[in-house]
Order: C-alpha cells, then sequence, then structure tokens
C-alpha cells in the first residue's frame, strides 16, 4: 500500500492538525507527517503549494489528496476499517460523528478567544459570553458520552471522537477554565494518551513564536 503522507502545522498551536494526528496516531495506523512550519508574514506559501484551501491538515495517498480534518479521519477509518477510528456500535458511532461534527462546524467564541498554545503557562483571561455558553454545551456532551460509555474515553475506547476534540482540552488546561470534576478526570485521561505525550512533547520543543496565538 502507498504510505500515508500528514501534512500539518506547528504542533503547538494547530489544533486542526492534531486532530488528524491524533486520530491516527491513537488508533494505529501507519503514516508519515510532514510539518510545515506557519508563515503568516508571507501568506503561508508552502501550504498553499500543496492544499487547495491553502489550510492544514492535508493528507496524501499515492495520488490520492484529502483535506479537511473530518474528511481526513473518514479516509483512514475508510483504509483502516479495523483500527477503531470509530466505535464498533452503530449507534454509538452515529453521536460519535455527531459530535465531532458539532466540533468541527462550531465552538467559534472559545476557539477565537482561546487559541491553542500548548506552551503557555496555564492562567486564566478575560473571556466573552460565548466561551461559557461553549464550555457549558462540551462539558454537557463529555458527560453525556461518558455515563452512557463507562469511559474513560468518550466511547470507552480512544476514537476519533476524542481526537477531534484533544484541542480543547488543551485549551481548558491552558485558560484554566472553570470545569467539573468529572471533565477534569477526562481531560486528565486525553493527556495521559501516549499520542497526546508524544504530541506536546514536540509541541514544546519547537522554535516558531506565532503572536497572533499569544493572547
Ligand atoms: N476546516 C479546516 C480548518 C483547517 C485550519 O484552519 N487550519 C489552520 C491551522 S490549525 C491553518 O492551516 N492555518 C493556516 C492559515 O490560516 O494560513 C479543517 O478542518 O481541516
Amino acid at each position: 500500500m502507498e504510505k500515508l503522507v500528514l501534512y500539518i502545522g506547528n504542533r503547538n498551536y494547530s489544533s486542526w492538525s492534531m486532530r488528524a494526528w491524533m486520530a491516527l496516531e491513537g488508533s494505529g495506523i501507519p503514516f508519515e507527517d510532514v510539518l510545515i512550519p506557519f508563515d503568516f508574514a508571507a501568506g503561508n506559501p508552502e501550504i498553499k503549494a500543496i492544499s487547495p484551501t491553502g489550510l492544514v491538515p492535508f493528507l496524501r495517498h499515492g495520488t490520492v489528496t484529502v483535506w479537511e480534518t473530518l474528511s481526513i479521519i473518514e479516509y483512514a477509518a475508510e483504509l483502516f476499517p479495523d483500527a477503531g477510528v470509530w466505535p464498533k456500535d452503530r449507534e454509538a458511532r452515529s453521536l460519535a460523528r455527531s459530535i465531532s461534527a458539532e466540533m468541527h462546524a462550531g465552538f467559534r467564541a472559545l476557539r477565537g478567544a482561546c487559541p491553542m498554545n500548548m506552551r503557555r503557562t496555564p492562567g486564566k483571561i478575560d473571556l466573552p459570553d460565548g466561551v461559557v455558553r461553549d464550555v457549558a454545551r462540551i462539558e454537557a456532551i463529555w458527560r453525556d458520552c461518558l455515563a452512557k460509555s463507562g469511559g474513560p474515553f468518550l466511547f470507552g475506547a480512544f476514537s476519533a471522537a476524542d481526537a477531534m476534540f484533544a484541542p480543547v482540552v488543551s485549551r481548558f488546561e491552558t485558560y484554566a477554565l472553570d470545569v467539573s470534576q468529572k471533565t477534569q478526570d477526562y481531560m486528565a485521561t486525553m493527556m495521559a494518551h501516549p499520542a497526546w505525550v508524544k504530541w506536546r512533547d514536540m509541541a514544546l520543543a519547537e522554535p516558531w513564536v506565532v503572536p497572533e496565538d499569544e493572547p
């Protein structure tokens, strides 16, 4: 089989890259990653040269090219049907896809006010109202999924749904958001996952600083 190549941005900041990368790595899918550092001053020419949206993540598999995080995850799930990218049970799988699509399309207030920045020393910032609403909805989603599955991940075993929310876990931690004990327990589970640890260690070692993401 041709090898899968996942193009990603800076690990410290690129939340969408982290989602796709965590989904593949956490499912044990063999792939190579290629990091293209952000270059906002020049308009990210290297990313624009490979990706039709000018955004990462971007996946290449032989002649096949896939962009948009959820499409990349679905492509990997089709290619490796036994990897457990999504939950096996159809009802659980449909819930996992619903919350992942909700994440892909929403939570703009949280994403805007609290950019992912794994290197930032955790501490509170002033938050617009929308962030509190987003956090409440995310906590409700996690509570519901964990109650149905019994945990420790949203659907029992790690799945793409956890990967889709991984950068949210990072934001909750970085901006010291007020969350329940159950949420904190889930965050601890996520932050101990080997794929998370691998990503975070590489993020912390990166030299680049993106001023836009340093509120
Ligand atoms: N909807 C896209 C979002 C991708 C995205 O916004 N990627 C950011 C990095 S996290 C990016 O490439 N930014 C570069 C730029 O804006 O020039 C997806 O799901 O893949």
